[in-house]
Formats: structure tokens, C-alpha cells, sequence
């Protein structure tokens, strides 16, 4: 429960914990442009350790992340092989193109969040004059917009065998690579160990107010750190936001096996109920996606309005579209999701 209210809209809605705040207020601070800033500086050693790279650099978001990234790897006329479902070519403004000239092949996701491989090296560009230079794979673990779906260690082991064999660069969009882990009951580098970078979220699952990480090679995170530069990205005393995702870190990585559970449980009380379909394969992690059987005569947005006066957020699947999407977090308990199939239940009524 978030201000009176149990809040599905996103993992993104999460305030920092009391232990976050007292961290933030507590941080030792320093210019961070100038590589003063303690609590940064400790924030990027754990993380590039976490994720088992050379180096990392603090960022304000998620999308500069994955654009720093990108933008690092690629120069105008470059492509990037990209999902079609993948949140860098849905969700991102098509800033990497915008600003960098980086063009993007999009290459249809299968189901579970995979990229086709065979596909992917059909799409790998040949020396030809005509033709943009692939440079890079970028692939999405867990998978947003697939449902939450977990990319396995094996799936990545043949993505980075088939960039090798081609001479390409792999980045992970991990905005909730920590939820694969967790799911996989695995360390998170088991993942990470296949890419070249990787960009992962402190401000969603884990609950910190602000900021990602972007971990690689030393030499590729300098190279970064200039293009986080020209984005004007340089945040000067940013310990107060990375006293919160060493927190996050430290403390609210386990925890994320509950949010799973409660999005298990509300994936089956919904496919347990009639006026809902769940593919419950593809929850694995703490997204679901469910759609409106045909039978049910009220509109989606009538859906989201009655969920809204029964204290449920769901964000709108607009007016031609009988999909949501629901993502469960750590203010929302196991009570909260009780009282979620309560509310759908007569949320569909015709
Ligand atoms: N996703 C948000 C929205 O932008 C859709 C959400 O509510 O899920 N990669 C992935 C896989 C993401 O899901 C997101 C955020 C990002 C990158 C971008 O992160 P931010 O929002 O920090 O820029």
C-alpha cells in the first residue's frame, strides 16, 4: 500500500526504505564529476563486483543506461540488433538514433523474451558499401514488455558465442537483471559473465528513489563516462542517491522473491476467475500480463476507473486494447493482492 492506495502501474513507483532515507541524509559527499564523491565511488565498486565486471558509472536512469551504452558502442551509421518487443526500441524516444545515428534492426521476439538466433545472424550486415555496420546485440533480461519472462544462462552462453563468432559487442538491458537472478536461483554474474555491458536499475525493484548502473570493461565504462558527460549526466554530489542503491544492493535484492510470489498469486487467483485470461508460463518474475476474455461486455478503461475507486492503480490499456499489465513490488504485500482479486472480481461485472 503507497499513499491509501495498492499501486500496480509499476515497479518504479517504490520509495527508498527508512534505512534508504537515514543512508541519503547520512552520505558523505563530494564533487563526482571530479571523482570526489565517496559514496558514488562506493556505490560503483559494488556494483561493477556484483555484476562481476572491471568498472561501472552511476547514472540518472534506466534509458541513459541503455543510450550511454549504446552511444558507447556504436557510432552514426552503426546498428544495433534490437528485440522488436525490446524496451530500448519501444519506450526510449528513439534517443539512440536521435542523438547518436545508431540504427536499429528489429528482429520479432519470440514469446519467452529470446531473440530468434538464426535470425539474429541473418540480420548481421555484410562489408557492402550500402549497407550500416552491425556493431552490437542488445537483449532485455527479464524481459518487460514479454511479461517479466527470465533470459537463462544457457540462452545468453549462445548469445555471446554467436557475437564472438561475429565480431559483435552484447549489452544487457538489466533494468530487472537482479529478478532474473533471483527467479533463476542463480548469482546474478552467471548472467552478466555472457555481456560486454550491462545497464541495471536501482529505482525499480529495489526501491531506491533514483539511478542505474552501467557495468563493463575499465577502458569501456572511460569511454562511457565521457558520453554520460554529454548528456549532461555529470551530477556532482550524487552520494545522496547512491547512499540509497547501496542500500538497495545490500538489503532488498532477496526480497525480491516475494514480489514474485505475490505476482504468482495474483496470476492464478485471475486465471482461476472468469472474465480474465493469464498464461501463467510466462509469469515468472514479478510482471504479468492478462487480458479480458471475450465474454466480459465492459471496456477496459471502465476496468481501470472501477479498479481505481476500489484503491487499485492499473495503468489504462487505452481504449482499443483489452491488455494490462500488473507489477507487484515491495509495497505491495500478500493482503494487498487478496483484496486486488476482490476488486477484479467486481471490477467485471457487466
Ligand atoms: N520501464 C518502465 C516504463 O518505461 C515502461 C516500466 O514501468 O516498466 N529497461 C527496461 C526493461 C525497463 O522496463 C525500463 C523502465 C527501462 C529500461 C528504463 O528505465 P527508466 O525508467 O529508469 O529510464
Amino acid at each position: 500500500m503507497l499513499n491509501g492506495y495498492i499501486d500496480l502501474r509499476s515497479d518504479t513507483v517504490t520509495q527508498p526504505t527508512p534505512e534508504m532515507r537515514k543512508a541519503m541524509y547520512e552520505a558523505e559527499l563530494g564533487d563526482d564529476v571530479f571523482g570526489d564523491d565517496p559514496t558514488v565511488n562506493r556505490l560503483e565498486e559494488l556494483s561493477a563486483a556484483k555484476m562481476g565486471k572491471e568498472a561501472a558509472v552511476f547514472v540518472a536512469s534506466g534509458t541513459m543506461g541503455n543510450l550511454t551504452s549504446l552511444l558507447t558502442h556504436c557510432g552514426r551509421g552503426d546498428e544495433v540488433i534490437v528485440g522488436s518487443e525490446a524496451h530500448i526500441f519501444r519506450y526510449e524516444a528513439g534517443g539512440s538514433s536521435a542523438l547518436g545515428g545508431i540504427a536499429q534492426f528489429q528482429i520479432p521476439n519470440n514469446a519467452d523474451g529470446t531473440l530468434p538466433l538464426d535470425k539474429v545472424e541473418a540480420a548481421i550486415r555484410g562489408s557492402d558499401q550500402h549497407e550500416p555496420r552491425t556493431r552490437l546485440i542488445a537483449i532485455e533480461n527479464t524481459h518487460n514488455r514479454c511479461g517479466g519472462t527470465v533470459l537463462p544462462p544457457h540462452y545468453m552462453r549462445e548469445v555471446r558465442a554467436l557475437a564472438d563468432r561475429r565480431s559483435l559487442q552484447v549489452h544487457l538491458d538489466g533494468a530487472r537483471v537482479f529478478n532474473a537472478a533471483v527467479a533463476l536461483g542463480v548469482d546474478v554474474k552467471e548472467l552478466t559473465q555472457y555481456v560486454d555491458s550491462v545497464t541495471f536499475c536501482l529505482s525499480k525493484g529495489l526501491s531506491a528513489p533514483v539511478g542505474s548502473v552501467i557495468c563493463g570493461s575499465k577502458d569501456f565504462i572511460a569511454r562511457a563516462r565521457r558520453i554520460r558527460k554529454q548528456l549532461g549526466g555529470g551530477m556532482r554530489q550524487a552520494g545522496v542517491l547512491a547512499a540509497a542503491g547501496i542500500v538497495a544492493l545490500e538489503k532488498m535484492i532477496d526480497r525480491l522473491a516475494e514480489d514474485h510470489a505475490n505476482a504468482r498469486r495474483l496470476a492464478e487467483g485471475l486465471a482461476d476467475m472468469p472474465g480474465f485470461i493469464v498464461d501463467l508460463d510466462r509469469v515468472q518474475t514479478n510482471i504479468l500480463f492478462f487480458e479480458l476474455a471475450p465474454d466480459v461486455k465492459v471496456d477496459a478503461e471502465v476496468v481501470t476507473q472501477r479498479m481505481f475507486e476500489q484503491k487499485v492503480k492499473l495503468i489504462g490499456p487505452g481504449v482499443h486494447f483489452r491488455r494490462f499489465r500488473a507489477v507487484t513490488h515491495a509495497w505491495v504485500d500478500r493482503a494487498d493482492i487478496d483484496h486486488t482479486l476482490l476488486a477484479f472480481r467486481n471490477a467485471v461485472r457487466n
